[in-house]
């Protein structure tokens, strides 16, 4: 081990504002919100709040399978989210999730707004809304479920706990580096050996339970997020590296991940998403490239296609 830490506790803990650290300046100790923001309202009943991170790309990738199901009522409009400049703490925003985080869904397609928040709770809602991507069966839906939940406890260890002390942090401290890596190759392995005999994530049939976890463990795999496939050996999940590949494949897989995502190549971003047509013509590609032709802005042009 590394030099150890010298920091003893104080008898009460007291907020240092300037911690260091990404997101030191986002990150309070409270809850709530810090100013008055309304949030946009697109044409179709289901309004997604949202960012293309992982836990944003589950909502999307959700909903883009459901559309190429035909079910036309999972018609969306995702409006951005920007984590990084706080838009999470706007009043409208914590309205419809007092956690203060994406993503965030508004179905208005009944008599009264339901809010959903966590994607967990919004994925079961979609999924039984249209009776889809969940099994039916008891045995497989619990299974299914069984999944779904192994994601939301688990994932906090791999965002919160690894990527926030191996990327993250202001400084590297060995014994946390540590402890994360250890866990979270415990849980590709629980992976890799589930899927040693199984297709997907509950036996043979693709489901919320995939759409879940792909996003992070299988961009863990790839290295597309924390950059760390080597540092973690992910090569050595054979079973995950072959079913992360087969679900990248999949051209609702290939929509939903760019939806709300502000960085990477520009062909691969497309900030807001209110219409089909969109992953062609509204890419940042495109709009950089048709913008300055263009005299009307974003929600002008929105107006017109409406
Ligand atoms: N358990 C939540 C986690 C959501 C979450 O952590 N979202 C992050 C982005 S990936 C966020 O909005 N962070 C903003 C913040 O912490 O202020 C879920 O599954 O929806």
């Amino acid at each position: 081990m590394a030099e150890k830490n010298q920091y003893h506790p104080p008898q009460k803990w007291v907020w240092d504002k300037d911690s260091g650290g990404t997101f030191a300046k986002l990150n309070r100790p409270v809850a709530g919100a810090t100013h008055v923001k309304t949030l946009q309202r697109g044409r179709h009943p289901l309004q997604l709040y949202s960012l293309g991170t992982p836990n944003g790309q589950k909502v999307t990738i959700l909903l883009e399978e459901l559309l190429s199901l035909g079910l036309e009522g999972a018609e969306y409009d995702a409006h951005l989210v920007n984590i990084r400049d706080g838009d999470q703490f706007g009043s409208e925003f914590v309205s419809i999730n007092p956690n203060s985080k994406i993503p965030a869904l508004v179905d208005h397609s009944g008599e009264k707004p339901i809010r959903i928040f966590e994607s967990g709770a919004i994925m079961l809602y979609l999924a039984e809304k249209f009776s889809a991507l969940i099994p039916g069966e008891p045995a497989s839906r619990t299974e299914c479920l069984n999944w779904l939940f192994w994601q939301m406890g688990s994932a906090p260890y791999l965002g919160g706990g690894f990527g926030h002390f191996y990327v993250y942090a202001p400084e590297k401290i060995e014994y946390a580096i540590n402890r994360y890596s250890m866990e979270v190759k415990r849980q590709l392995d629980v992976l890799d050996r589930h899927l040693a005999d199984h297709a997907y994530l509950c036996g043979n049939e693709y489901s919320i339970a995939d759409i879940a976890i792909w996003p992070w463990y299988g961009a863990v795999y790839t290295g597309a997020v924390y950059d760390a496939a080597e540092f973690l050996d992910t090569s050595s999940y054979a079973h995950v590296g072959r079913w992360a590949k087969s679900l990248a494949q999949r051209p609702a897989v290939k929509r939903g991940r760019i939806v709300n995502r502000t960085w990477g190549p520009l062909e691969t971003q497309l900030h807001e998403r209110h219409d089909a047509s969109d992953f062609t013509l509204r890419t940042q590609d495109k709009l950089v490239a048709s913008e300055t032709e263009n005299p009307l802005t974003f929600s002008e042009q929105l107006k017109q296609k409406s």
